[in-house]
């Protein structure tokens, strides 16, 4: 596209030196292992992006990663953000770190896909909110990756033809193989449930406005102390019954399920899939062993429509900061659940 058309489209003056005609520059900060993979992505498979800069706290992860992809590394975060040749971040590090950075990114009017959670607490993702809002545009995408889900969308598309009827509850069942180490009861909340709560909302187009966090008797597969499985059971504002059964342990593979089920029929997405086999061991297929197998798909069009939507100057195309500051509120309310075994409602207060 020209830069010289006076269009909608057109770059806005914080972005003024951006040009359409050449791929937008990512700089990817924090190259653990969700940031290396989507660095891998930027730099081999998204249309239209070019990766730049990789930036990490550990210093020779930072190198290693920029000289795999030959790009530059850039050991200060910020310096990365603020840097001329970078047109737009994607945030990997640890969630503590977010709220500084996007604040920075903000600040600076570049474009931002940071990873989950938005940050660690209700109060610093709402100071977000009101920041993208006193600057009048977006900027800032989460990455909440089920969203660009083939079944997800789905699923939603069959909610929104109100063919089924009313929705009335969604079953949701969340299963990890195993967890990091200092993988805490809280965080089966905070890191995982969190996807659950945004799948609630964007599957039913309502808020959570109540939540509760029960933990049954824990698996002997959990490290000592861990709260693992939990259950949890949200409400929308209209009624809608959701629940979680989250577990960790599992031991031997990943699996996220929904069903939904409304008044004239159900759904359900997440059954095992692909290649079933048959030999003198029975009939079986395989099950995806983490996260970036079960969701390789979804954070690929993530990605690709990401940079879309920066190069067309929409900057965000998927959950935005205020889906980031839902689903931070609900959460804190599922720790608080957690510890007190109590209901615990949800009050967003007005959106800006
Ligand atoms: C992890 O951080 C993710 O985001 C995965 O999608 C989730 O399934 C896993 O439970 C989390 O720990």
């Amino acid at each position: 596209m020209s830069t010289s058309t006076t269009t909608a489209l057109e770059p806005d003056s914080a972005r003024a030196g951006y040009d359409r005609d050449r791929a937008v520059r990512v700089a990817v900060l924090g190259v653990g292992m969700m940031g290396q993979d989507h660095a891998r992505r930027l730099a081999t498979l998204t249309a239209g992006a070019e990766l730049v800069a990789v930036s990490d706290v550990d210093a020779a992860r930072t190198d290693a990663v920029a000289a795999e992809f030959g790009v530059r590394a850039i050991h200060d975060p910020k310096a990365a953000i603020l840097d001329p040749e970078v047109d737009a971040i994607v945030i990997a590090t640890p969630g503590f770190t977010h709220e500084d950075l996007v604040l920075v990114a903000l600040e600076a009017g570049k474009p931002v896909l940071c990873e989950k959670p938005l940050t660690t607490s209700p109060e610093t993702s709402r100071r977000i909110v009101e920041a993208e809002a006193a600057l009048g545009r977006p900027l800032v995408q989460v990455g909440f990756m089920r969203r660009f889900d083939a079944g997800y969308q789905q699923l939603r598309g069959l909610v929104e033809s109100g063919e089924y009827g009313r929705t009335l509850f969604l079953h949701c069942a969340h299963r990890n193989a195993t967890t990091p180490p200092n993988f805490s009861s809280e965080m089966l909340v905070l890191d995982s449930v969190v996807h659950e709560v945004d799948i609630a909302r964007y599957l039913t187009g309502e808020e959570i406005v109540a939540i509760r966090v029960i933990a049954p008797r824990s698996t002997s597969a959990a490290p000592e102390g861990l709260r693992d499985p939990q259950f949890v059971i949200m409400e929308t504002e209209s009624g809608i019954l959701v629940d979680v059964e989250i577990f960790v342990n599992t031991t031997f593979g990943y699996e996220v399920r929904t069903e939904l089920v409304a008044e004239k029929g159900q759904a359900r997405i997440g059954l095992p899939e692909g290649m079933v086999t048959q030999s003198g061991q029975g009939w079986g297929g395989s099950i995806p062993k983490d996260f970036k197998e079960r969701f390789g798909a979804a954070y690929d069009v993530e990605f690709q429509r990401w940079i879309d939507a920066v190069r067309s100057g929409a900057n965000v195309d998927g959950p935005g900061v205020w889906d980031g500051y839902a689903a931070a509120a609900v959460c804190a309310a599922g720790v608080e659940s957690l510890r007190t075994g109590e209901r615990v409602e949800i009050d967003l207060g007005v959106k800006p």
